[in-house]
């Protein structure tokens, strides 16, 4: 690219982009302008933000001076875990199952459409750690509630389930992915490295074929693999029988392409219940961060016991964690 733009501002964007009210994304917008490098080659980038911004201000204003008596609902699940997946399909593809099946929530499940009405979420257990999952009211050609895609730009990830007993199935999956392209969100099997165009999302999607031990589920799913597998990783899975649940419970953990980290304070032993995530490739100052918002600033070494280091070793603030790293901050 050619303004040259930092992973800083690659995160502000990708915040920006996530947000979900008019003020967060000013508030994102204004990151990123002050990031932009300041040079001839960002400024047709430089106006573009300002111009937003401008129009968005103007948005929050008009909002103010009329507020909304009534309108569509809209739901926000603050982020909780070390992930947020949200769930999505056709009607009846056994989406709530797969929910009532890897958690403790209990959404209602049964064989007829449109019985999930509102979004539901469940925390999946993966050994230490959580996933947040949730379920959605189904998308089809002419329905989808207009809070979806928002939830969808916002999550970490998405599982698209799909319906094997049913010789649709495969079109199902097709014309959800399709009605959320329109909405400018893409689901795909690995997010692209460069993405120019700020409205697009694109979403990271793990394909669910559920219902395997139904009758000629096994032809439909060779269908499928035509048709979808160069896009996403296939699952196959019986959310009703369990088969395949196991597998698919690692497949979400690992897809979120996280580690694990665990603080301890000088002289004591480390908390080893419950560890930070954060992204693979992740610095010390990074998880500063995410332990208090002060500390990145604040950081001046760390210890650290793991992989490719001795045992309580000193590092510094750009030392590259791994997964299952014990560390000590000091600020
Ligand atoms: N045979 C079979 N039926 C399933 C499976 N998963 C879900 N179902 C059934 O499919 C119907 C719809 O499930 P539900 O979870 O409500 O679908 P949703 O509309 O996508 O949330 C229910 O009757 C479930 O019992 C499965 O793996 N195999
Ligand atoms: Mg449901």
């Amino acid at each position: 690219m050619a303004a040259n733009l930092t992973p800083q501002y690659m995160e502000a964007e990708e915040e920006y982009k996530k947000a979900q009210t008019p003020e967060d994304k000013l508030a994102a917008l204004k990151k990123m302008f002050q990031l932009v490098p300041k040079h001839k080659a960002s400024e047709k980038l430089q106006a573009d933000l300002k111009t937003k911004m401008s129009e968005l201000k103007k948005d929050i204003e008009h909002a103010k001076a009329h507020p909304k008596k009534v309108g569509a609902p809209s739901y926000k699940f603050p982020k909780q875990g070390a992930g947020q997946y949200i769930i999505l399909g056709g009607p009846n593809v056994g989406k709530s199952r797969l929910l009532t099946r890897l958690t403790r929530a209990t959404p209602e499940v049964a064989p007829y459409p449109f019985t999930t009405r509102e979004p539901y979420a469940g925390m999946m257990e993966w050994n230490d750690v959580k996933v947040q999952l949730i379920d959605t009211p189904p998308i089809t050609a002419d329905y989808m509630e207009s809070y979806v895609s928002s939830l969808v730009r916002a999550a970490d990830a998405a599982i698209l389930m799909l319906d094997l007993s049913d010789d649709d199935g495969p079109f199902a999956a097709q014309t959800v992915i399709e009605r959320l392209k329109e909405v400018k969100t893409i689901l795909v099997g690995e997010k692209p490295a460069v993405q120019d165009d700020q409205s697009i999302q694109h979403v990271k999607t793990l394909l669910v074929c559920n219902k395997i031990d139904t009758e000629g589920a096994n032809d439909r799913l060779e269908i499928v693999r035509e048709m979808l597998g160069s896009t996403f990783p296939i699952h196959v899975i019986s959310a009703e029988h369990g088969t395949g649940l196991e597998d698919l419970r690692n497949a979400i953990y690992d897809f979120l392409k996280v580690i694990r980290v665990y603080t301890k304070h000088p002289g004591k032993p480390p908390d080893m219940t419950s560890p930070f995530t954060c992204p693979i490739g992740s610095t010390l100052v990074e998880l500063a961060a995410l332990v208090h918002r002060d500390f990145a600033e604040q950081l001046k070494s760390a210890r650290i016991w793991g992989s490719g280091v001795h045992d309580g070793q000193t590092v510094g603030r750009e030392h590259v964690l791994h997964d299952k790293d014990v560390v000590e901050l000091h600020v």
